[in-house]
């Protein structure tokens, strides 16, 4: 759990994706183990983790940002300090694939967001005939829409929990260092200045 007011290096995190993909329930099955009963998300939650990197204790700040259409245009006000983007995609709604591809590709043209690994959460394993991992890392045609970062593609449930835990060690093993900030921010301040800079 996150410590209160830690003076631990911090690593933030950037959960995105399409609305139902499932970011918010992924979020609380890692921080509580539990399942939570979800409404769409407006605005954001935010939660913080502790983690072990190169035998140092940090924190992880994950935030969850709302995925309906509406949000999207503010997801730009998250990018800065981001060490990792995390994008969620629902593997079994082959239908919005596209959408969640494009909304991917807009996502990594970002200048703050250049050189952070992508890890992209193949959610919704539980349901039967969703896209494997490896059918959504050759849809996504992953190598090329990251030449420049690293990228991992985690099959994961956030409903029963499979692959969460290891969704967060990968994560964790694929922030670059020079992307640890030296101390933990201050969560108010950074949400008072999204809120200025995009007048949430
Ligand atoms: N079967 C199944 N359902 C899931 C899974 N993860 C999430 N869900 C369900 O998908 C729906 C949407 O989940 P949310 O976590 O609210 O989705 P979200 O990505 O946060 O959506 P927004 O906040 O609108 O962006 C909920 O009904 C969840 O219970 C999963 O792994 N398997
Ligand atoms: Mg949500």
């Amino acid at each position: 759990m996150g410590q209160k007011g830690s003076k631990l290096p911090e690593a933030r995190v950037l959960l995105l994706g399409l609305d139902n993909a499932g970011k918010t329930t992924l979020l609380y099955k890692l921080k509580h183990n539990i399942c939570v009963k979800t409404s769409p998300t407006v605005g954001f939650n935010v939660e913080t983790m502790d983690a072990r990197k190169n035998n140092k204790n940090i924190t992880v700040t994950m935030w969850d940002v709302g995925g309906q259409g509406a949000m999207r245009q503010h997801w730009n006000s998250y990018h800065q300090d981001t060490a990792a983007i995390v994008f969620v995609v629902d593997s079994s709604d082959r239908r919005r694939f596209k959408e969640a591809k494009r909304e991917i590709e807009k996502t990594l043209s970002s200048d703050q967001l250049r050189g952070r690994p992508l890890i992209v959460l193949a959610n919704k394993q539980d349901i039967d005939d969703s896209m494997t991992a490896s059918e959504i890392k050759s849809n996504l045609t992953i190598s090329k829409l990251c030449p420049d970062r690293d990228w991992f593609v985690q099959p994961c449930s956030g409903s029963t929990g499979f692959g969460v835990e290891e969704a967060f060690t990968r994560v964790v093993s694929m922030i670059k260092p020079s992307h640890v900030t030296g101390v933990k921010s201050n969560i108010k301040e950074t949400v008072k200045s999204i809120r200025s800079g995009s007048r949430l």
